[in-house]
């Protein structure tokens, strides 16, 4: 399962998986996910709502692009030249957690999906050494966002990480958007 899930995410258009050094003496992150949830995500062309990635269902509208979930769905307003970020981590059928990035306004959400004594990290790096914005995540059964101020146009980096520790973040999701 965790083989087919690498493949997946290193298929994807701009993915790769960090592999952080050896766990022989990280006792500390006792709430952390294991194994890792299964990562579901969507890169979304918020021009034409085509999916660039990934295999979550993008339902056009006339207005934005709207891409459902156990939770609360979720709606990218059109915004041309933009590329959106969503990713959905699953414990089995159960959604514990999502990340969003929507580029209309340049606003990121993160959401705790799941009262079960863990929750993931949303960082956002802006072009390969701008600003970087998080660690973010959401309050237990409910969602934060943070409205960034970002140049349209710029490249964003998101990176969804199972923990806090800079030097374990253990992490789940690397994509690329555009704001
Ligand atoms: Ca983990
Ligand atoms: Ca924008
Ligand atoms: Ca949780």
């Amino acid at each position: 399962m965790r083989g087919t899930h690498r493949r997946r995410l290193a298929a994807g258009i701009i993915t790769a998986l960090a592999f952080t050094g050896s766990f022989a003496f990280t006792t500390s992150n006792a709430q952390a996910y294991s194994p890792n949830p299964t990562v579901r995500w969507a890169q979304v062309d918020t021009g034409n709502c085509q999916r660039l990635s990934g295999t979550l269902t993008v339902v056009a509208q006339s207005d934005g692009c709207r891409i459902n979930d156990p939770w609360d769905g979720t709606f990218f307003r059109k915004d041309a030249g933009g590329i959106a970020i969503k990713v959905e981590l699953y414990v089995g059928s159960t959604l514990v957690a999502k990340s969003e990035f929507h580029p209309y306004g340049e606003v990121l959400w993160a959401y705790d999906t799941r009262d079960d004594s863990d929750t993931i990290y949303t960082t956002l790096q802006v072009g390969e050494s701008g600003a970087s914005y998080g660690p973010y995540r959401g309050p237990v059964n409910g969602s934060n966002s943070y409205n960034l101020s970002i140049t349209d146009g710029a490249t964003v980096t998101m990176s969804v990480n199972d923990n806090n520790d800079p030097n374990n973040l253990d992490q789940l999701a690397y994509l690329q958007g555009r704001a």
